[in-house]
């Protein structure tokens, strides 16, 4: 089995236990099927999740109160457009906005995507429970 191949059965077992915990729970309607990542009251299940270049990864809202997704400028690729729920364009921006007007707030129930198309690890965080360690990475394998 090469390394990618036994990451990528990984991410399905890590994405199968995640069902098992939440196996009955929908808010918003939000089922397992709709999203890759989940988030819950603190934490971005499962908290490392890799992909191949080009796909995209929707993060699914699956708990009672609202997150962020929003990029560490400093810890994506250096080639990669910065990221974040409200479309900020860095970390900053994206601070202000939320403590200013709750801007990048994805409710519960709700969702938010984002396309891959440079390899490499993406760090993120949730801006109101980073303090919680709720943060996340991406690996976009070549
Ligand atoms: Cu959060």
């Amino acid at each position: 089995m090469d390394r990618r191949a036994f990451l990528r059965v990984g991410g399905a077992a890590a994405v199968a236990s995640l069902s098992g915990c939440l196996g009955g729970l929908s808010i918003g309607g939000l089922s397992e099927d709709d999203f890759d990542v989940g988030m819950s009251a603190n934490a971005f299940l499962p908290e490392v999740y890799e992909i191949e270049r080009g796909e995209t990864v929707v993060w699914g809202n699956n708990g009672s109160r609202g997150h962020t997704v929003s990029a560490y400028e400093s810890a994506i690729p250096e080639a990669a457009a910065y990221f974040a729920s409200g479309g900020h364009e860095n970390l900053e921006a994206a601070r202000e906005a939320w403590s200013a007007r709750g801007s990048g707030n994805i409710p519960p129930g709700g969702t938010y995507e984002h396309t891959f198309s440079v390899p490499g690890r993406y760090d993120y965080l949730c801006i109101p429970h980073e303090s919680k360690g709720m943060v996340g990475a991406i690996v976009v394998e070549e």
